[in-house]
């Protein structure tokens, strides 16, 4: 496991260093930034730079990964498909090639007349990444490559991305937008139960160096796999009523209300799902609440495993209503991963339906059920 986890980790550094070069390197930021509508988008290529840079972080991550353990090859799932329609009409899978300048040729073909910038995202996309981290040295526990698959989000809050607001002020720790909650996430989960195992989410904009003015990152793991619990983090102190909620800005009137009297005003908005997550973990928020289907498994597998980790988890918010309302009282089960929706079509197959709660304490979670559970309609 400690190969597969420095592997990963490994994964999300390069990630996050696309990330941050996409914003860095002027001939990639002016496409990321360049609002592209109609007919003008449609003369460069059918998907927006910023898709690319997703696509190709996200195709980073599955060849390296897979390189390291050909068990994993088809087996690395993420939110976006890697075909590009280019100013020609060809269609062009991206992917990383065999060696630098083939990947500069292929990006070429998808972003022509922009050589530079294929050219950068090539050279980045071929660079040895190595994670120096003395702490993951000493972990023994080992599961087999074969027994897992990935989910990778490769830039989730793409909006704040690609805004990029730098002043957002948290509050309590948790900022309502900006982007530091543009974050790598890269989960696995065990193929048999769909049960999350392993999680690392990657700040690549955590904050600026404050001499050189540079990005600095950092990154969290987690692991949860047959009674071992391992992380970056500490365990969380034990719980205080009443629960601090983080919530979607989209969030329905009536949850925001019902949740805001049961935190007693210690309730916070931030931007991303991956975000809202990752306060949970690090003990901003005691829960995140959603109550629609907009997040999917790339967005949670990640964070769930980090959770578990610590002695929390990720639940279907719908599924643990219903069991409550016809008197099951027991702990919900766990989100899975390894299921699609029966009947549903293309990113909505892993849609987290009913939407979710993410927890650490057991028992923030049952005050959230208990005060949802009472709402009509929901
Ligand atoms: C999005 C992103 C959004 C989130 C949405 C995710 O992923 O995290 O911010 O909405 O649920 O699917 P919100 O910010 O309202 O929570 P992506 O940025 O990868 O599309
Ligand atoms: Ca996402
Ligand atoms: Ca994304």
């Amino acid at each position: 496991m400690a190969a597969l986890l420095k592997a990963v980790l490994s994964a999300s550094e390069k990630a996050a260093e696309i990330a941050r070069l996409c914003r860095d390197a002027e001939p990639l930021f002016r496409l990321l930034v360049a609002e592209k509508t109609g007919a003008d988008r449609n003369q460069r290529f059918s998907h927006d730079f910023k898709t690319l840079a997703d696509v190709l972080i996200q195709e980073v991550i599955r060849h390296d990964l897979g390189a390291k353990f050909p068990e994993l090859r088809g087996h690395i799932g993420g939110e976006e498909s890697n075909e590009f329609t280019n100013a020609n009409g060809d269609t062009v899978a991206v992917r990383v090639c065999g060696t630098v300048g083939e990947t500069a040729a292929l990006l070429g073909s998808v972003l022509h007349p922009e050589r530079e910038a294929a050219e950068l995202l090539a050279a980045a996309a071929h660079r040895e990444v190595a994670v120096g981290d003395a702490a993951l040295d000493g972990i023994t526990v080992s599961i087999a490559p074969g027994d897992v698959a990935v989910w990778i989000d490769p830039i989730d809050s793409t909006n704040e991305y690609i805004v990029g607001r730098e002043d957002v002020v948290p509050q309590d720790g948790i900022a309502p937008s900006g982007l530091c909650s543009a974050l790598v996430l890269i989960g696995a989960y065990e193929r048999s139960s769909g049960r999350p195992v392993l999680g690392v989410i990657n700040e690549p904009f955590h904050r600026r160096h404050p001499q050189t003015r540079g990005w600095q990152g950092r990154y969290h793991w987690g692991i949860a796999y047959r009674g071992t619990h391992l992380s970056s983090l500490s365990p969380p102190p034990p719980p205080q009523p009443p629960p601090r909620v983080v919530l979607s800005r989209a969030e329905a009137q009536g949850v925001r209300d019902a949740l805001a009297s049961l935190s007693g005003g210690h309730l916070h908005f931030a931007a991303g799902a991956g975000y809202k997550m990752l306060c949970v973990i690090l003990g901003h928020a005691d829960a995140y609440v959603l109550s629609g289907g907009s997040t999917f498994a790339w967005d949670a597998c990640a964070p769930h495993a980090i959770l578990c980790a610590l002695g929390g988890g990720v639940v279907a918010l719908g599924d643990a209503l219903r069991a409550r309302r016809e008197g099951d009282t027991r702990t919900p089960p766990q989100l899975t991963y390894n299921c699609a929706a029966e009947g549903a079509v293309g990113a909505e197959r892993w849609a987290n339906l009913g939407g979710l709660v993410a927890y650490v304490h057991p028992q923030h979670l049952e005050a959230v059920l208990e005060v949802l559970a009472a709402m009509p309609g929901l």
